[in-house]
């Protein structure tokens, strides 16, 4: 995958905390069935070994499937992996530096949480940015107050990169964020905790494309 060629519109952020005894495989093939087409492989609490495991089936099961995997924070684990792209928060690696390494070879993802961060990342040479959290989620808690659907307008006024929001994003309210500007939505719990992630990807997915509608 080249860089600048990945269809952000249903973004999958994987959490194995939430997935409720499924396995992470099997969470990101029913997702990519129902219509996910960019993966973030996120994995908190295990060992850079296990990390590099889990990230080489995935890359296996989305090189067959032709979609996208995005590692978070670990730049080296997606660089052993030789995945599509990274995604950085504000307190891991810094862009320039990661940049560096990578050059134009590998994705950067940055997580923006103000307008400051959104200008800066495009400065910096960022592929998209991950516009964090839209809403207050349990998933996540240690985030920045929400940017609601205005701090997302925004952003899109000021910056021409891929927008992804994420943060408290279901099939409901997955419209209001793409005519809010988003490219995307990205989502954890709404596929990772569904009942059927295969369908529930589906109804985010039809919910993106009936917002794209003129
Ligand atoms: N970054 C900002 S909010 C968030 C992440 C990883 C969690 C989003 O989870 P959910 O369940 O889609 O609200
Ligand atoms: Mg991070």
């Amino acid at each position: 995958m080249k860089r600048r060629e990945c269809d952000f519109s249903l973004y999958l952020v994987t959490d194995r905390g939430l997935s409720r005894g499924r396995s992470t495989l099997e969470i990101v093939e029913a997702a990519v069935r129902g219509g996910t087409s960019c993966v973030q492989l996120r994995e908190k609490d295990c060992s850079t070994r296990e990390f590099i495991e889990q990230a080489q089936s995935v890359r296996d099961l989305l090189q067959a499937l032709g979609v996208p995997l995005i590692i978070n924070d670990r730049l080296d684990v997606a660089l052993a992996v030789k995945a599509d792209g990274v995604h950085l928060g504000q307190t891991d690696m810094p862009l320039a530096l990661a940049r560096a390494i990578v050059a134009d070879t590998m994705l950067i993802g940055i997580s923006a949480e103000s307008l400051k961060d959104a200008l800066e990342a495009e400065k910096g040479g960022a592929d998209y940015l991950g516009v964090s959290p839209i809403y207050a989620t349990p998933t996540k808690t240690d985030t920045a107050p929400p940017l609601g659907l205005e701090g997302l307008r925004r952003i899109r006024d000021a910056v021409n990169l891929p927008l992804v929001g994420i943060g408290g994003l279901n099939h409901d309210n997955a419209g209001d964020v793409i005519r809010s500007g988003a490219d995307g939505v990205a989502v954890v719990s709404a596929i990772v905790a569904a009942d059927d992630p295969q369908q529930a990807a589906r109804n985010l997915r039809s919910a993106i494309e009936r917002a794209r509608q003129p």
